[in-house]
């Protein structure tokens, strides 16, 4: 074997992120109180460099032929948005399946196990508009409260490249507007920040493999990309094992309820084929 094919194997198998971990108890707290805590270091450089090209591989597989972003809507000026490619690529459903990434999920949810809800590739490109402030359960017919999302760049970012911004405490206030990403919801969710009195925090540069974790209620939004580097940023969306759909109130938790949960109703287990539970029991698990 060649010493090209060794490094490239120790690489795979260094990069299965099949170890268990937890946030640390400052972590969960600012998570509970703050509703996001930014862990670095997650993955490892040799780590995300495993995992970098195959999403963005993905991602371009995925991708439909876009109009020019000055002639997009807000929304879709915002980022290429690609889901589920955990379903598309295998190297990719190991990212998404890990287990280091779905015991960080659960230590912060105070749960013992998570479930997926989807993945999203969130890629803003050079000269992409700002991500309008929202609330990402106001899209979920799930407890938004049992419900995070893992943010974590794939390149070092700079705040130019159009970095998180997150209203500090506002999951505790649950739902705070009925408006979806738009100009429509940035305009109310400034209202609200300002009446609120919400304390703004956007975590400073970020190294490749460190992550943000926000809670489904958590209000947040993202700058502009105004450098030239496409800001190439995976998400993972979990919710707590044991949840039951919650009956949609609005068309785009229809929508996610058909699209994520296939097959469940309301006041059901949230448990569809493609919400696997994570990470999964080992043997030690089932003797402990
Ligand atoms: O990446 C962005 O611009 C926004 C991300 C976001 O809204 C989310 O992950 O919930």
């Amino acid at each position: 074997m060649s010493t090209a094919t060794v490094v490239a194997m120790d690489l795979q198998a260094a990069a299965q992120l099949g170890d268990r971990r937890s946030a640390s108890p400052e972590q969960i707290e600012q998570y509970r109180t703050a509703g996001h805590t930014l862990i670095c270091g997650v993955l490892e450089p040799h780590e995300i460099d495993v995992y970098r090209r195959p999403i963005a591989a993905a991602v371009e597989r995925a991708r439909t032929v876009a109009p020019p972003i000055d002639e997009r809507s807000t929304y879709d000026r915002a980022f290429l948005q690609l889901y589920n490619l955990w379903q598309t690529d295998p190297v990719v459903e190991q990212f998404v399946m890990a287990p280091r990434l779905s015991s960080i999920a659960a230590s912060l949810l105070g749960v013992d196990r998570v479930r997926i809800y989807h993945d999203q590739a969130l890629f803003k490109e050079p000269g992409g508009g700002f991500t309008p402030w929202h609330q990402d359960a106001l899209y979920w017919p799930l407890d938004g409260l049992r419900c995070i999302t893992m943010w974590m760049p794939l390149i070092d970012i700079v705040p130019e490249m159009g970095a998180m911004t997150f209203a500090e405490g506002s999951h505790l206030d649950r739902c705070l507007s009925t408006e979806t990403i738009s100009d429509e919801s940035e305009f109310d969710f400034r209202q609200l920040v300002e009446r609120n009195g919400y304390t703004l925090s956007t975590p400073r540069s970020m190294h490749a493999g460190d992550a943000t974790f926000h809670s489904g209620w958590t209000a947040h939004r993202a700058g502009a990309n105004s450098t030239a580097t496409m800001r190439s940023v995976m998400t993972i969306i979990w919710f707590a094992d044991g949840e039951r759909v919650v009956a949609p109130v609005n068309a785009a938790q229809e929508r996610d309820l058909a699209m994520w949960l296939p097959g469940c109703r309301p006041t059901e287990a949230a448990a569809s084929p493609i919400n696997p539970v994570l990470p999964v029991e080992s043997a030690t698990d089932e003797h402990r």
